[in-house]
């Protein structure tokens, strides 16, 4: 068993990404349902049963004290509604100042980047590839690929999760598969 203040080392990988982890969190779509472009496919779908997992995300949360790390994984399943591909929801930090690194460990996708001003950056992401997530952006993963998308996160665990300022703009891109290939594209409903 893990505990908090002591060295630890887990292992990267298999089904949950670490291990041992302490908390799971299930998105489903109906907790993305304001989220894709397509909300009259979402409401069908729900309406007719169907809400499928997007994503987990397994954590090792430490207390919310500064000069402590969270991490975690998260295992993102292929799939898309409409053209778009799954998500999760994005968030800024609430204590700005926050960074985060990112490390892929199965599958493919694209780790969406965008500042205050809606300046937006999109990279790829993959087994061996490290993303860093500068401080005070907000940062939404996306699975382009036919299999499970996995990564490794961590970040100080006094950053905080402020979902509601991305949510009040969107993103200014969408990721959505075009010919068979995933591209980037502008955000109709993106409003600054
Ligand atoms: C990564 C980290 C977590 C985050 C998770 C899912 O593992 O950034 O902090 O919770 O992705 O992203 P979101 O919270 O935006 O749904
Ligand atoms: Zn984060």
């Amino acid at each position: 068993m893990i505990k908090i203040d002591e060295p630890y080392s887990l292992r990267l990988g298999s089904s949950t990404g670490i291990s041992p982890y302490k908390v799971k969190v299930e998105r489903r779509l109906s907790d993305l349902s304001g989220y894709f472009l397509d909300k009259m496919l979402v409401q069908e779908m729900l309406s007719m049963g169907e809400n499928p997992v997007i994503y987990e995300v397994y954590e090792l949360p430490q207390p919310p004290v500064s000069g402590m790390l969270n991490v975690g994984s998260t295992v993102i399943y292929p799939g898309k509604i409409g053209d778009e591909y799954y998500f999760t929801k994005g968030h800024f930090h609430e204590k700005e100042s926050t960074s985060e690194v990112y490390i892929g460990l199965e599958g493919e996708g694209l780790i969406l980047i965008q500042d205050r001003r809606g300046e937006i950056t999109s990279l790829e992401i993959g087994p061996d590839v490290l993303v860093y997530i500068p401080p005070d952006t907000a940062h939404r993963s996306v699975n382009t690929g036919s299999r499970r998308l996995v990564f490794f996160a961590a970040y100080p665990s006094d950053a905080g999760h402020d979902y509601e300022s991305i949510e009040r703009t969107g993103f200014a891109k969408v990721v959505v598969e075009r010919d068979g290939k995933p591209v980037v594209e502008n955000n109709p409903s993106f409003h600054e």
